[in-house]
């Protein structure tokens, strides 16, 4: 029976799997902070796989950090209370009601669906939000967004506490103010990279529902410098949506992040295809 299994499937796994022996030996130890948007999420299916590439990532010796966001799954809660909520420049306007159903939704529902699936896969996952040891101190981003957060004080020694004692942690996007009192709505991707950068980590891996950076023509660019991207912000060529991301990646290289991708977290595998192969996925910044 085994002898006679012996078809192209098979055969292509095997040989993947020695193929990432190089890459497995590059990030043995590395810490790659995931940011998982809702948009990303998808179905049951789409969780479970993000989830099991995770795991997979720490069984093989990475260090991941999980940070994720939610905005879909805040908007159907804010539907269903019938409270009304607006976007300015791709951040929501957050007053104190927004700002409660904010923090509900992202660190009790989505937080803890993302940490029982991959407890599901096997792994061990704890989840947090920025309150928690005081991990994300923000101030008021603008006056105009009400709660909206600015990190403006990182404090990560919990992180690396949790995942040297092999635990993965899963990070809500939800800030303590410097006072205490009050509590920040702050942007996944902001969230995302203030970690990065804090760790000083390998990768930012920004998981959304593009497949990159795209040029003038509307294909993905896979490599792009700093400078690249400033300039095609200034062009034009990145806009909308993009430009939260982008911004994330620059500040996160700037803060010593070592690399920054840009990938479509709806596809399989996306984080393994873009570690493991020399394929890659999405756009990767770097210096
Ligand atoms: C976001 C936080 C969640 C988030 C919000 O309220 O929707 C701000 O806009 P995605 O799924 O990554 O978009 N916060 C300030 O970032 O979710």
């Amino acid at each position: 029976m085994r002898a006679q299994n012996m078809d192209r499937d098979w055969i292509s796994t095997a040989r993947t799997l020695s193929e990432a022996v190089p890459f497995l030996q590059r990030y043995a130890g590395a810490v790659v902070v995931v940011k998982f948007g809702g948009n990303a999420m998808g179905d049951a299916e789409a969780m479970a796989s993000f989830a099991r590439d995770i795991v997979l990532m720490k069984q093989v010796g990475m260090n991941p950090v999980v940070v994720h966001g939610g905005g879909p799954m805040i908007n159907q809660m804010l539907d269903k209370l019938g409270i009304k909520s607006e976007f300015i420049r791709g951040k929501r306007v957050t007053d104190q009601a927004t700002v409660e159903v904010v923090e509900m939704v992202l660190t009790g529902l989505v937080n803890k669906r993302i940490v029982q699936a991959i407890m599901d896969e096997g792994g061990r996952a704890v989840g947090l939000s920025g309150k928690d040891d005081d991990l994300m101190v923000a101030e008021a981003d603008d006056p105009e967004l009400g709660f909206v957060g600015r990190p403006v004080e990182m404090n990560v020694q919990v992180l690396r506490d949790l995942y040297g004692a092999g635990i993965i942690p899963v990070v809500a996007p939800v800030a303590t103010g410097m006072n205490s009192l009050e509590t920040f709505n702050v942007n996944g991707d902001t969230a995302a990279g203030a970690i990065a950068g804090a760790l000083q980590a390998d990768r930012l891996l920004l998981l959304t529902d593009v497949s990159g950076v795209k040029d003038a023509d509307g294909k993905v660019v896979t490599q792009l410098s700093p400078e690249q991207v400033r300039q095609m912000t200034q062009d034009g060529v990145i806009a909308g949506g993009m430009i939260p991301k982008t911004e994330t990646a620059l500040k996160a290289i700037e803060d010593g992040v070592r690399a920054v991708v840009i990938l479509d977290g709806r596809l399989p595998n996306a984080s393994l295809l873009e570690l493991f192969t020399e394929h890659g996925a999405g756009s990767i910044i770097r210096s």
